[in-house]
């Protein structure tokens, strides 16, 4: 009977009171689990004379009763409560990919109507994300609709290395009342990010998935709230959840995931009118502004007849004022095609390109706090491309799909000639192509699959991605070659392996070096199973894959199934370098954020 219970929560069996009670399940499926953060928003809101305000200590027990968002005979067959230990958790039904989504609610206190957040609202969300980040594989931020592009943005930019789903969602009528948006929003965003190593800030909102850095609300009194004018959404949820893979941001990183909580509050919005003075101008420009995001007209204009303007602009960063130039237009981009746009960059104004001025003004906050900069340096990083933020120059842009002679041969065997049957071959053929690669180390063919524009980040048929098969076969310089790519660390093949699990096993102890300073850590599961492993290593004395295991993040303490622990094996057996090595190495200790 045991057996039949979700092997992560066998062993604590013995003391659950409730598992007598119930039949346990017949499969096990895969779990994963995401930290939902409320910040609150109309989502969770209820009217109290006649207006809406956020109510406290509501929303779990509401969505425990919503078959929907909670299975409740799921979470007393597997012990659900018992091994959380904690009343906030929550699991949706098995999803279409045969996943469960396991979720904790952390809800802040007191909840914000999101008019009423700062700055330091977005560092404490952040702070919360970095220390639950190794035990949670995604994060829905619960958040007011008004500002949640701002929130959005800015968390954009102070998660650096990102290699997991941060999902904003809201809702525009609150969860409580018989019709509303909070639902479905909350169900989708659970969905994704337990489902998919989306490694972005993201929101979603009404079936669609955006860039959080690219939204803007755009309506107060419509379910469809936001859009995303300059690029086309990341995910859609219609029948089936779409993932655009191609539009995916990837970190390109080698480093590990933080956030960096120091924003500059001296920034500001200014929008262009006509006939506006200079008097508003210099006075808006005066210390302690630091950086100004400057709503122009059309492609980036100004009135190139006002040198009154242009004057006070050219002060403002003569004396170091950051300006960026970023349109009114909802849609399109900061050019320099009319002279009315051109006095600005001689007014000294850095092009903010298709950039929304909410993720403008979040970048020069996260930008002019960087302590270690100086103003060039900080100019530079404005006019960069840091998160997908803003759409790069298309100039130079890859080579197209029909260029490969690869798939040019392919459909003409198959007589295929349509630009969308070329890329489902392609889309088709580049997973398994990609992992043979891999395996036996051969960039170059990597670099030629990429070059026709595949993804070299999705999974075979077994979601074994190329990472895990460079991991496994121990190629070093693959796994740089990829991880710069953007391949997640975090990707898990049909045994639920990531690439350091893989790593660990073929012991390669480079590539399990790297793998962590990328940020990627055992799951808590493994971590917990971890424990008999090293026992048994201890009584073979096999100190190289100790070693690994510890370099891995194994906590060397943690007992075995027996209650035995590693060291006090190693002595029983006389393996007295294991001892000795386990000793030294008994400090590495792990433990579950959320709830301490
Ligand atoms: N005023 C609300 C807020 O931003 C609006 C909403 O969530 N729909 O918190």
């Amino acid at each position: 009977r045991n057996a039949q219970l979700h092997p992560c929560r066998r062993r604590k069996l013995s003391s659950c009171s409730s598992f007598e009670h119930v039949e346990p399940i017949t499969s096990p499926c895969a779990e994963a689990r995401v930290l939902v953060i409320n910040t609150g928003g109309t989502i969770g809101m209820t009217l109290h004379d006649d207006v809406l305000a956020p109510k406290a200590n509501a929303l779990v027990n509401s969505l425990r009763k919503l078959p929907i968002l909670h299975d409740e005979l799921y979470a007393q067959q597997t012990c659900l409560y018992h091994y959380y230990g904690s009343d906030n958790t929550l699991v949706l039904p098995l999803s279409k990919n045969n996943k469960r989504i396991v979720y904790n609610i952390l809800e802040y206190n007191p909840l914000l109507d999101s008019s009423n957040m700062t700055t330091d609202d977005w560092g404490r969300i952040g702070k919360d994300i970095e220390r639950n980040y190794e035990s949670y594989d995604g994060f829905v931020i619960l958040h007011g609709t008004d500002t949640m592009a701002y929130t959005a943005s800015a968390l954009s930019f102070m998660c650096e290395h990102l290699g997991k789903p941060i999902i904003l969602t809201g809702s525009q009528v609150p969860i409580y009342e018989m019709r509303n948006d909070g639902r479905d929003n909350l169900l989708g965003a659970l969905l994704i990010a337990g489902q998919f190593v989306i490694p972005e800030v993201c929101l979603y909102f009404y079936n669609k998935l955006y860039r959080g850095n690219r939204v803007t609300k755009v309506d107060a009194g419509s379910f469809n709230a936001f859009s995303s004018p300059n690029l086309p959404p990341l995910a859609t949820a219609e029948v089936d959840i779409t993932i655009n893979w191609d539009t995916v941001w990837r970190a390109n990183t080698t480093t590990k995931f933080q956030v960096s909580t120091d924003l500059n509050r001296n920034v500001g919005l200014l929008r262009l009118f006509p006939g506006i003075t200079a008097d508003t101008v210099k006075a808006f420009l005066q210390p302690p502004m630091e950086g100004v995001v400057l709503e122009t007209y059309g492609s980036g204009n100004a009135p190139d007849n006002r040198p009154d303007l242009l004057e006070q602009l050219k002060r403002a960063t003569d004396s170091g004022v950051i300006i960026m130039n970023c349109t009114q237009c909802l849609r399109g981009t900061v050019s320099t095609s009319y002279a009315t746009g051109k006095v600005l960059i001689d007014a000294g104004l850095i092009a903010g390109g298709d950039m929304t001025p909410e993720a403008a003004l979040s970048k020069l906050s996260y930008v002019l706090a960087k302590k270690n900069l100086d103003l060039n340096a900080k100019k530079k990083m404005m006019s960069q491309n840091l998160r997908g933020e803003m759409s790069a120059d298309l100039a130079g842009a890859k080579l197209c799909l029909t260029d490969s002679r690869f798939i040019q041969v392919i459909a003409k065997s198959l007589s295929i000639s349509c630009k969308e049957e070329l890329e489902a071959i392609r889309d088709a053929l580049t997973p398994p192509l990609a992992c043979a690669a891999a395996k036996i180390g051969d960039i170059e063919a990597l670099e030629a699959l990429k070059e026709m524009g595949s993804n070299l980040c999705l999974g075979d048929y077994d979601g074994r991605t190329p990472l895990h098969v460079a991991a496994s076969e121990g190629h070093l310089k693959l796994v740089q070659y990829l991880l710069r790519l953007g391949a997640t660390v975090y990707a898990k093949d049909r045994y639920g392996d990531t690439p350091l699990c893989n790593a660990v096993r073929f012991r390669h102890k480079e590539v399990v070096k790297l793998l962590r300073q990328t940020g990627a850590h055992f799951s808590r599961d493994e971590l917990e199973e971890a424990g008999t492993e090293l026992c048994s290593l201890a009584a073979s004395g096999d100190l190289e894959a100790l070693e690994i295991w510890s370099l891995a993040g194994a906590d060397m303490n943690k007992p075995g199934y027996d209650g035995h622990t590693a060291v006090q094996v190693a002595q029983a057996v006389g393996k007295m370098e294991a001892v000795a090595f386990l000793a030294k190495h008994m400090n590495n200790k792990h433990k579950t954020v959320f709830g301490d």
